[in-house]
């Protein structure tokens, strides 16, 4: 199927990483030439910096993906679950043909037909694979074969982030939350770095965003998008990783589910640094709200400002309050080199709505 495919993309999800096949993934990637999408927990099981990556399968991601998934002609999914991410199917091409491996039985099949099921660890596959390629001569002129196609998808990926290019570097106040995610994602640029991002709008824009170098270094709340997972998950983080920099970005709603957690940060002194993106309230539920119905309800909607930092602060870490764009930068540099667990509250763009929320509000209307 690959020998015949002219426009062929993995997506590589959560499998890839629960069965540790980053190296097989990159060897059979590099081996057939074919680009590489990942998803979830598969988010950097090959890096994004790879140039067969082109970072995360979700259609908003600013780049080449929402390109690569209506125009391949082969999917081959490697531990994904065919869902919402790829509105259950449809986002592909009807022509295309598809294989998905799973170890999962009931993952196959679910919302769309296969063309090739296989059940089986990625790992396990993909060493096969790979052992093929190199004893036969399959693989030849794959990877030339697929060079337009690649080639394409670097264009898509150029066109589709200038669009944003604007807003990464915003210089409006209050903030917009694409800068804040840029900046975040600038200043969280080493290889060890741990970016755990939670929150309705400010998980789809950080997730817009995040350059990911690494498997495993890059959190959410994940495909049911289960809100305050992140003080836990930053904190857990830094336990496991003492000498690598956790940084946590969260909307003003999620940070208050668990928010006494950065008690808990404090007294086993984990230096891990909160940013909340401050809408004022509950982002993605204002928003749908508006675009649905065509106003927010207030009293289920509206927070308004908290001044979390001083909470922090309270508790005995660090607070810091950012209201202007050129301040992040500087504000992220306090709160790592105090060695506090540090709280930095963001005064963000309420009426910004992130292309998550407005995907969401037209679902049905896809679908229809
Ligand atoms: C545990 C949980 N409760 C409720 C929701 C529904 N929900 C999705 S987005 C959202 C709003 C989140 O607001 P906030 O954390 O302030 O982030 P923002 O959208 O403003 O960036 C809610 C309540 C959820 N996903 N998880």
């Amino acid at each position: 199927m690959i020998g015949k495919a002219g426009q062929p993309v993995i997506i590589a999800g959560s499998g890839t990483w629960y069965a540790d096949a980053a190296k097989e993934l990159k060897e059979f990637a590099e081996r057939t030439g074919i680009p590489v999408f990942t998803s979830t927990l598969g988010r950097g099981t090959l890096p994004d910096t790879h140039p067969l990556c082109f970072e995360s399968s979700l259609a908003i991601r600013p780049g080449a993906a929402m390109f690569a998934n209506m125009s391949a002609d082969l999917v081959l999914f490697l531990g994904n679950r065919v869902s919402l991410y790829y509105i259950f199917g449809d986002i592909f091409n009807k022509e295309a043909k598809i294989i998905q491996v799973d170890i999962e039985p009931e993952e196959i099949g679910r919302n769309r037909s296969v063309d090739l099921a296989i059940m089986s660890d990625i790992k396990a596959l993909l060493n096969s694979c790979n052992l093929l390629l190199k004893e036969s001569n399959r693989h030849q002129g794959l990877p030339e074969r697929f060079r337009e196609w690649v080639a394409s998808l670097r264009k898509a990926n150029e066109d589709g982030k200038s669009i944003f290019q604007a807003q990464w570097e915003s210089p409006d106040t209050p903030i917009h939350p694409l800068r804040l995610a840029a900046e975040v994602n600038k200043f969280m640029s080493k290889e060890q770095d741990i970016v755990v991002a939670d929150g309705g709008d400010t998980q789809v824009w950080m997730g817009m965003t995040r350059t990911v170098r690494q498997q495993g270094h890059y959190l959410d709340s994940g495909l049911y998008g289960c809100l305050g997972v992140g003080i836990p998950y930053a904190n857990a983080a830094k336990l496991l990783y003492p000498d690598k920099r956790v940084c946590l970005i969260t909307g003003d709603g999620s940070v208050g589910f668990n928010f006494m957690e950065f008690e808990t940060a404090i007294r086993k002194q984990l230096p891990i640094v909160a940013v909340i993106s401050n809408d004022l309230g509950w982002g993605m539920i204002r928003h749908s709200q508006e675009l649905k119905i065509g106003h927010a309800i207030q009293d289920g909607t509206f927070i308004g400002q908290v001044d979390y930092h001083k909470l922090v602060e309270a508790l005995g870490g660090k607070g810091l309050m950012v209201e202007r764009p050129d301040d992040i930068r500087p504000a992220l540099e306090e709160a790592f080199a105090s060695g506090k667990t540090t709280c930095i509250n963001v005064l963000t763009d309420p009426t910004t709505i992130s292309p998550g929320s407005m995907a969401l509000a037209n679902l049905g209307a896809y679908k229809a």
